[in-house]
């Protein structure tokens, strides 16, 4: 299975491990690292040797009640990082935004894919602008704008609508002329989700998975993890680590976060004992067969 994003692909057999770089004043668990670029590059690289396969870079906090960024501040803090982190670290960079001016731009610095929370739906260029590049596109799911999606999360079946929203998202891309193998689909935890609702989605992806795109998840320190542990979000990483994996027997594949190294560790150790379980049913039928 590939994913395929602008100037090549990345293969998603085993789970993909997406580091965040937030270069914004205001986000939720990290920040800091705006307005110095070689502290950034620091970040990143420490984030690919534990194990990253992309990078996710992003410039507008997405978090409820944050304030607006314009497009040009938003160019300002990105460009810079996108730029030297595509030449330098061997990764593929990946570009948080719903804007289309934005994006474009980091596109033609080097960036190959797209993140997308709004599905498409925020700026009616987007799509193109994804399409014209050949870039892959993160589709998640959200309801609203972060101003207002918290007063947005009322659901019947919450996977199965948004498994049906999410197929709105891909009917945009298509429409736009976005191949179906640059796609990748994301429920959006917290994004006009209550917490249960989060949890919810986590243990039932089968609805998403249903549409045909590999799924992602950015579980990341979220406020659903602190409402079962009662920790800030510094203290969430083993819930994040819980989520991931779970996630992981879910059908998940890529893993938006940002401690990478416990849970590219989790993953590889979950994933060396799914395949031990192949194994070890290959290696009876060979016994059998050879008896
Ligand atoms: N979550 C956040 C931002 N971007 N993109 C995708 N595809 N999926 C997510 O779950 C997701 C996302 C919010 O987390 P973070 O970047 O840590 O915080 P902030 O928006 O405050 O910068």
């Amino acid at each position: 299975m590939n994913w395929r994003i602008r100037g090549g692909s990345l293969a998603l057999d085993t789970p993909v491990v997406m580091g965040i770089v937030n270069l914004t004043p205001d986000s939720f668990s990290d920040g800091g690292l705006l307005g110095d670029l070689d502290a950034a590059m620091d970040h990143a690289r420490a984030m690919v040797s534990a194990g990253a396969a992309i990078l996710d870079v992003g410039g507008e906090s997405t978090r409820p009640g944050a304030a607006p960024v314009s497009e040009e501040e938003e160019r300002a803090r990105i460009l810079p990082f996108v730029r030297r982190a595509a030449a330098e670290l061997g990764v593929p960079v990946s570009v948080d935004t719903r804007k289309a001016a934005v994006a474009r731009p980091a596109l033609d610095e080097g960036a190959s894919v797209v993140n997308d929370v709004s599905g498409l739906a925020f700026d009616p260029a987007m799509a193109d602008v994804v399409a014209d590049r050949g870039a892959g596109a993160v589709l998640m799911h959200m309801r609203g704008v972060p101003a207002t999606m918290a007063g947005l999360a009322s659901y019947g079946d919450v996977a199965a609508e948004v498994a049906s929203e999410l197929g709105s998202a891909v009917a945009r891309a298509r429409r736009a002329g976005i191949s179906d193998e640059a796609v990748v689909l994301d429920p959006g935890l917290g994004f006009a989700k209550t917490p249960a609702q989060s949890l919810e989605l986590l243990s039932r992806l089968t609805p998403i998975r249903a549409l045909g795109f590999p799924v992602l998840v950015g579980p990341s320190r979220k406020s659903f993890l602190g409402v079962v542990l009662g920790v800030p979000p510094e203290g969430r990483v083993a819930g994040t680590v819980a989520a991931c994996v779970v996630a992981y027997l879910g059908g998940a594949r890529i893993f938006r976060v940002h401690d990478v190294e416990p849970v590219a560790q989790a993953l590889a150790v979950a994933r060396a004992i799914l395949e031990a379980g192949d194994r070890e049913g290959a290696e009876v039928m060979t016994r059998s067969e050879t008896r």
